[in-house]
């Protein structure tokens, strides 16, 4: 068949909007019609050329939201017209991880999703004769996508497709952070570097579980207003305070140091911030944040001889086909606020602007709606 796509031909050029041919689903795969999708760092970050696994071309996306329009032979769990979210960390219930219950990184896929490919090693979208690879085994930004049947959560069909397709990274990742990977009790004190799409997820999950102090941090003093009110307590600048002095900062905020901080910004200098501003003895710093491949972490192992634990939480811990239905019924009871998140809507043919705003700082969330 064919699909409109919007098309990563190489690093750090604009998307272009072309007709793809897509081969339809094989066995075990189904066919996708994305209505929605939203533009996460991470599609920016790989966009850049910094990402070791970025292949181009490409279709990239991983945050959407559709409708199941065809399945291949064997596909048991969904059938057409289900609604889904696409996974780009998938739940096959089968390989060591999932049944360990210890990690949602499913491993049946994850080799070939990360080459661009489907798991059979061919990619099913070409321009023009020329392959064009996967991105993240969801390539959102096409109309029509193919997955495998192990990644697509099955959701419930009164949730609006522009609000849920957020579900499919930033929310659960912020959210899921919190819950599954941190576990942040109530009464903690919690510091979250990066007031962005995740950053305020991780936000609005830690005063669900009754977080004591929220601490937030950004360069960007236009994020405050929208941090507050998804519950941060105090701000702080670096520009304000110093750069060298945002610890020590944080450590007054708290009496001693956060019972957890959040990296939600991908940078390795704040992610050595977020370690050292934790409390001696227990304080956890999770790492959400992705940072060009080759930069390295770096602390003095004093930080972890004392106590402080660092930790990293992809897709927030979440098993998707599992918690993401579970996550779309907390947002339809009005449990976590999405609609306030998703400040910019634009059909297909913009999606470029989605990335200028996400760089210039004037979005929190771009979706695209097709
Ligand atoms: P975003 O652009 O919406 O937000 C980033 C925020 O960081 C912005 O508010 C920006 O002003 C702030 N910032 C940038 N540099 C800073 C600095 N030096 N000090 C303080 N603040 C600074 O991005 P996002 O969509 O929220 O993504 C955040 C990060 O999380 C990215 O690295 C992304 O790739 C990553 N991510 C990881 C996962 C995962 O599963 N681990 C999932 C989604 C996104
Ligand atoms: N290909 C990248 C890895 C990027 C990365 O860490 N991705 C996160 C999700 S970010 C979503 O916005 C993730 O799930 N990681 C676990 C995994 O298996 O990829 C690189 O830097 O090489
Ligand atoms: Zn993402």
């Amino acid at each position: 068949m064919k699909t409109r796509a919007a098309v990563a031909w190489e690093a750090n050029k604009p998307l272009t909007i072309e007709t793809i041919d897509l081969e339809g689903p094989k066995a075990g795969e189904v066919l996708v019609e994305i209505m929605a999708t939203g533009v996460c760092h991470t599609d920016a970050y790989t966009l850049s050329g910094l990402d070791s696994e970025g292949k181009f071309p490409a279709i990239l996306g991983h945050e959407g939201a559709g409708i199941v329009r065809e399945v291949g032979a064997g596909v048991t769990s969904v059938r057409p017209g289900d609604h889904v979210i696409p996974l780009y960390t998938p739940e096959c219930r089968q390989c060591k991880t999932c049944l360990s219950q210890r990690s949602n990184l499913c491993t049946a896929i994850r080799s070939t999703q990360g080459q661009g490919l489907m798991p059979d090693s061919t990619s099913r979208f070409r321009c023009d004769s020329e392959t064009v690879f996967h991105y993240m085994g969801t390539s959102t930004f096409s109309n029509f996508t193919v997955l495998p049947e192990i990644a697509v959560a099955k959701v419930r069909e009164d949730a609006p497709f522009d609000k849920i397709c957020y579900i499919g990274c930033g929310v659960t990742t912020g959210v899921g952070a919190v819950i599954h990977t941190a576990k942040v009790w109530p009464g903690a004190n919690v510091v979250v570097f990066g007031l962005g799409g995740i950053g305020l997820n991780v936000i609005q999950a830690a005063r669900m579980v009754g977080a004591d102090k929220i601490i937030g941090v950004d360069l960007n003093p236009s994020k405050v207003a929208m941090a507050k009110k998804f519950g941060m307590t105090h701000f702080v600048n670096p520009d304000e305070v110093g750069r060298d002095k945002v610890v020590q900062a944080i450590v007054d905020l708290t009496g001693g140091g956060a019972d957890f901080s959040f990296e939600c910004i991908g940078n390795v200098h704040t992610m050595r911030q977020a370690l050292e501003c934790c409390h001696r003895g227990w304080g956890e710093s999770i790492v959400i944040g992705v940072a060009p491949s080759g930069a390295e972490i770096s602390t003095r192992p004093f930080q972890l001889v004392t106590g402080r634990v660092w930790k990293g939480s992809a897709f927030g811990g979440a098993r998707g086909r599992t918690d993401v239905p579970k996550i779309v019924d907390w947002y339809m009871d009005g449990k976590i606020n999405i609609d306030d998140l998703i400040t910019h809507t634009m059909p297909l043919d913009e999606i470029n602007t989605a990335f200028d705003l996400m760089h210039e700082g004037k979005s929190i969330r771009s979706v695209v709606v097709f």
